[in-house]
């Protein structure tokens, strides 16, 4: 029997004397070629929403290009062969590097090859006791998902659309807000984690718990919105909230930023770095 939550949870305080380190290392790893704004999305989205430090790990054919789409992150290669499918050790060199982050994106904009799918599978199971938000290829690359994906000692949170959760279950997408919610609840209970399915109510479940964001509006129908989400949710993780908190404050400052931003802008160009514009007022209002 899974039980309604309706509040959100409240966003951490920052202490008097924190410091970058208090708030968390956000590891994205994210971005292709072609794809690279999603990595800047992504990486951008968890600084707004109060990382202490994000680094963005990407292919290594991108990593200027994201490194120069903004200062505020840093970024790390993933080193490729020269046919862009990634090198001998470039699993084992991210997990190395996971060891020293308090949380970690994996997938937007990363690519649906085989050697990218082969990879993400890699990094997942060596992860050792780790925090992840899986997204967008990240997803793909465990479709139709299995429990031995992941080890027993990593959290995941994964934040499908519609799209990207039949493609999980192997089943069609629920038609129904009724069938959203049962399909998603039955999915974490089974998996464990957490289960946030977007879209118009998008809705946020442990197994247990069950949340239905109020926020949000169809402007945010538009390419990049839920890169910007899933670094969100790494970043409030990285601040201490659990999972299923950190994935209901996300969801809801994440919708509230894309209200503010189209009551200014209007629904119709509403543009995924408005949404990175307007988290500024959205934490506000939480502060
Ligand atoms: P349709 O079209 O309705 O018949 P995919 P993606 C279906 C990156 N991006 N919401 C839909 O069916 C992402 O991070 C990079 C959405 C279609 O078959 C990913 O890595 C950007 N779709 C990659 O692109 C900016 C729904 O799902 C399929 C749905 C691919 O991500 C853009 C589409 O999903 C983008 O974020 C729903 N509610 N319901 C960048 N700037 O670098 C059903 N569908 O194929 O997973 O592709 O979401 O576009
Ligand atoms: P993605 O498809 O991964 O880019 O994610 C789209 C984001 O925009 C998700 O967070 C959705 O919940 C949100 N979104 C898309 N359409 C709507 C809608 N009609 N109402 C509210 N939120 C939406
Ligand atoms: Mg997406």
């Amino acid at each position: 029997m899974s039980e309604t939550v309706r509040n959100v949870p409240q966003l951490p305080r920052r202490a008097h004397d924190g410091h970058k380190g208090t708030y968390g290392k956000v590891l994205v790893v994210a971005g292709s070629r072609g794809m690279s704004g999603a990595a800047v999305l992504c990486g951008r989205a968890a600084l707004r929403s109060g990382a202490g430090v994000v680094q963005v790990a990407c292919p290594a054919d991108v990593q200027p290009v994201v490194a120069t789409a903004y200062p505020g992150y840093t970024t790390l290669p993933i080193r490729q062969h020269a046919d862009g499918t990634f090198g001998d050790g470039a699993a084992g060199e991210l997990v190395e590097l996971a060891r020293a982050a308090d949380v970690i994106a994996i997938g937007p904009g990363l690519g649906r090859s085989d050697a990218t799918v082969a990879f993400v599978r890699r990094v997942l199971a060596d992860l050792p006791s780790a925090t992840v938000v899986l997204d967008a290829d990240g997803l793909f690359a465990v479709s139709p998902f299995r429990d031995d994906f992941t080890n027993r000692t990593t959290t995941l949170v994964m934040t499908p659309h519609s799209g990207e959760f039949a493609r999980l279950t192997g089943k069609p997408a629920p038609a129904t807000d009724r069938e959203r919610e049962d399909e998603a609840v039955d999915f974490a209970s089974r998996f464990g984690g957490v289960m946030l399915l977007k879209g118009a109510g998008t809705v946020v479940t442990d197994g247990t718990n069950v949340y239905r964001n109020t926020t949000g509006n169809p402007g945010m129908a538009t390419g990049g919105s839920g890169d910007v989400l899933s670094g969100i949710i790494a970043a409030l993780i990285g601040q201490g909230l659990g999972a299923f908190d950190a994935a209901v404050l996300g969801a809801w400052v994440h919708g509230r930023a894309g209200d503010l931003g189209a009551a200014v802008l209007g629904q119709t160009a509403l543009n995924a770095t408005d949404l990175l514009d307007y988290l500024p007022a959205a934490f506000k209002e939480l502060e």
